[in-house]
């Protein structure tokens, strides 16, 4: 478990009360999920400009207001790496959002956010999330994707 690498990523989801903007993942990693928009930050990269670069490329736009809201370590039983996922609260989108290969953006209602067809760490902090409460969380997985261990604490900054 120790000096594993960690890989940083990003990961927004866009809320626009009462909705809130997910995509479905149409290949890759979390295929067949609905899941916020993001990925690896680049060598180099603002974590900021990383976040708007994945947006854009998932759905063909940004939002105008980003904050950073969490910190989210997953860790896979077996795998070396820990994807250390800075996670942003977004509003305010500049365009439409459109298909990619990559992504299928759709609204829901807050009330019905479609938790079992996405990340089951995604029930555990989407109602912090949404109380607008910063934290930092760690998640272990098993080779299924369920999850063996958690940790969420809330935090004043983060
Ligand atoms: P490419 O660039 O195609 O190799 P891809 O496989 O599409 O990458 P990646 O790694 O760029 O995906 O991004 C994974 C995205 O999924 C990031 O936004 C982080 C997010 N993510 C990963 N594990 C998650 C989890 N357990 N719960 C969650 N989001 C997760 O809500």
């Amino acid at each position: 478990m120790k000096n594993k690498y960690k890989k940083t990523l990003t990961l927004c989801v866009i809320h626009e009360h009462p909705r809130v903007l997910l995509g479905m993942k149409k290949r890759g990693f979390g295929e067949g999920k609905w899941n916020g928009f993001g990925g690896k930050v680049e060598e180099g990269e603002d974590i900021e400009e990383a976040m708007h670069r994945e947006m854009r490329e998932e759905m063909g736009t940004s939002v105008k207001n980003l904050e950073k809201r969490a910190i989210i370590e997953f860790e896979t039983e077996g795998e070396p790496e820990i994807q250390r996922v800075h996670v942003f609260h977004g509003d305010t989108l500049e365009n439409e959002p459109a298909e990619s290969e990559e992504m299928r953006p759709q609204w829901f209602h807050i009330d019905e956010i479609p938790f079992e067809d996405m990340w089951p760490d995604d029930a555990h902090w989407f109602p912090m999330f949404f109380a607008g409460k910063n934290f930092e969380a760690k998640f272990l997985f098993d080779k299924d994707e369920n999850i063996i261990d958690m940790d969420i604490k809330e935090t004043n900054e983060i």
